[in-house]
């Protein structure tokens, strides 16, 4: 069934119409008008509160970006995810990162399976191993405990463990050490493992293909670096090497022992895996319980997400509002700023996340948008960014719509940190919505000449997301919010949120080149005169040394 041209839908023109009015509104204006403003554009939900109403919205826009997600069946399509239907239409598959955090006796079933009996089993495989390697029963080949793990995996296999590690690293066990090789740059893999002891090393190869160049490059440069230790003995591989992959074949190719293979299924996405056992290295920092209470935050968010009113529903209306931000006010980014410095990784993930899920141009049947979909998603830690890009956003010619993030509880209580912590984010969402006028500036007593320098604008859109403490439920509700999100805005824009053809491009697309690079022979170039010429001239500049 053809779905209705989202610009011809009611709800869109009236959003087009209503943003008209907005648009002559400032912040101040709206903010004088309503007293409670404050607490009436507040919404909470599995813990989190979510302030957003330093956003350019009236309660007319709320209203009318509801009544937009009623007419493209936002409902109804959730409804689908969480039955499990293939709503991944391009790879005709489900899409059930909610199934990973699904409680025990949950049932949610793929072609007529229960999928969530097959996920507990997985998830007791890892707790009894990640139990093994943290109380060091699991011995290295020369019968040394291990003391480093390192995750070998790129993109979806990467990005959710590193961030994850980074976010946890509070409730780690600092007796371990924890790397991350992603690039095929052999620098990653050499600045890594300089360092460190091949006896007392473990190898995660996280990838769900198992055939990505990157990770086996470095997979295999893995090996050699184990067994040159050594003297060739294969039999260290099985001690060192175990695989997070849906691919058994090629596991077993590589030589790693089946029995030391944590599956997962072609229904989770690369970038929604962390939940699954790509997270086998927070597993093994964090410990079982931790890693549990990590998807059961995730688990209350799917549930608020499912159930709770659209009024109320905090991944709908993030996701409502970075339609209207992107669709209605012309946004091109969404700046995500979280005050907690362990969330360093937190926006690198996102960027991931919602780049590779709503970067697409077309819908899901296949026809052209006429409307702009995923907005970039970028971000670095607060304060530190007040000292760099934030004057851009400030002061800049762009709407940059901000997301700030802040715990009440620091992790690491010390003296006034995190008071200060939290003034700064607070009166930055605050400068950003008010600004400060010309009237402002001269009562300052600023020389005319650079009154106009240090006037600003304000009416500059900010959420505030507040939550009690970085936990590793915290952190799983986190990470749902934004999933859901992704998906509200996909299923706004009616594009398929979980394929990711251009990355499949990337993959192919090197292949072609490197027999160019390595062959002894001058090869015949078929590229473009471009392309031609940088080969010819690596393959120059390879030669003298
Ligand atoms: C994620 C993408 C992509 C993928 C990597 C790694 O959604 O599909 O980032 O995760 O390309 O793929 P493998 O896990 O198959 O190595």
């Amino acid at each position: 069934m053809k779905t209705k041209p989202l610009t011809t839908l009611p709800a869109w023109k009236a959003l087009t119409r209503h943003s008209q009015t907005i648009k002559r509104r400032h912040l101040r204006e709206l903010f004088a008008q309503d007293k409670r403003r404050g607490e009436r554009f507040t919404a909470e939900g599995a813990g989190l509160f979510l302030d957003y109403s330093k956003n350019r919205i009236s309660a007319e826009t709320v209203r009318l970006l509801r009544q937009l997600a009623k007419e493209t069946d936002l409902r109804n399509k959730v409804a689908a995810m969480f039955r499990g239907e293939k709503i991944n239409v391009t790879e005709n598959r489900a899409v059930l990162h909610v199934a990973l955090r699904a409680p025990r006796n949950a049932v949610i079933r793929v072609d007529g399976k229960n999928v969530v009996r097959e996920v507990h089993a997985v998830l007791n495989k890892m707790a009894s191993f990640a139990n093994r390697v943290r109380s060091g029963k699991w011995k290295g080949h020369t019968g040394r405990r291990i003391r480093n793990v390192i995750n070998i995996g790129i993109g979806g296999s990467d990005l959710g463990p590193v961030m994850a590690y980074e976010a946890l690293r509070h409730y780690s066990d600092r007796s371990l050490t924890f790397r991350f090789i992603s690039n095929v740059d052999g620098a990653d893999f050499v600045e890594a493992t300089r360092d460190l002891d091949p006896a007392e090393t473990l190898f995660i190869i996280s990838s769900k293909t198992f055939t990505t160049l990157e990770t086996m490059t470095n997979a295999h440069s893995a090996r050699a670096w184990l067994l040159r230790a050594f003297r060739g003995d294969a039999k260290a591989v099985a001690r060192h090497f175990v695989a997070v992959s849906t691919n058994a074949e090629k596991v077993a190719e590589f030589g790693i022992d089946r029995a030391n293979m944590f599956g997962f299924w072609d229904w989770v996405g690369g970038r929604y895996s962390m939940n699954s056992a790509i997270g086998l290295s927070t597993m093994i920092a964090i410990g079982p319980a931790h890693f549990r209470a990590l998807l059961a935050g995730a688990h209350e968010m799917d549930e608020h997400f499912r159930t709770a009113p659209l009024e109320k529903n905090l991944p709908a209306l993030l996701g409502l509002l970075t339609v209207w931000n992107t669709n209605f006010l012309g946004a091109e980014t969404v700046a995500v700023l979280p005050y907690e410095n362990y969330l360093k990784r937190f926006p690198a993930y996102l960027q991931q996340l919602t780049m590779e899920s709503n970067g697409k141009h077309v819908t899901r049947d296949g026809q052209p948008v006429n409307y702009a979909t995923g907005p970039i998603f970028w971000g670095e830690p607060g304060t530190n960014g007040q000292h760099s890009f934030y004057q851009l956003i400030h002061q800049g010619t762009r709407l940059i719509p901000c997301d700030f993030i802040a715990f009440a509880h620091p992790l690491t209580p010390l003296g006034r940190h995190h008071d200060l912590l939290l003034a700064n984010v607070f009166a930055q969402a605050e400068a950003l919505a008010f600004g400060k006028t010309v009237t402002e500036v001269k009562a300052e007593g600023v020389p005319a000449a650079l009154v106009p320098h240090k006037v600003f604008s304000g009416n500059r859109p900010s959420n505030i997301i507040l939550a009690d403490k970085l936990t590793p439920t915290a952190l799983g509700k986190l990470v749902a919010l934004y999933e859901h999100s992704v998906f509200v805005q996909g299923a706004v824009w009616n594009i398929d949120s979980f394929d990711q053809w251009g990355v499949e491009l990337g993959k192919v697309l090197a292949q072609r080149i490197v027999p160019e690079l390595e062959s002894r022979s001058a090869p015949k170039l078929k590229h473009d005169s471009s392309t031609n010429h940088l080969i010819y001239r690596y393959r120059s500049m390879k030669r003298k040394r």
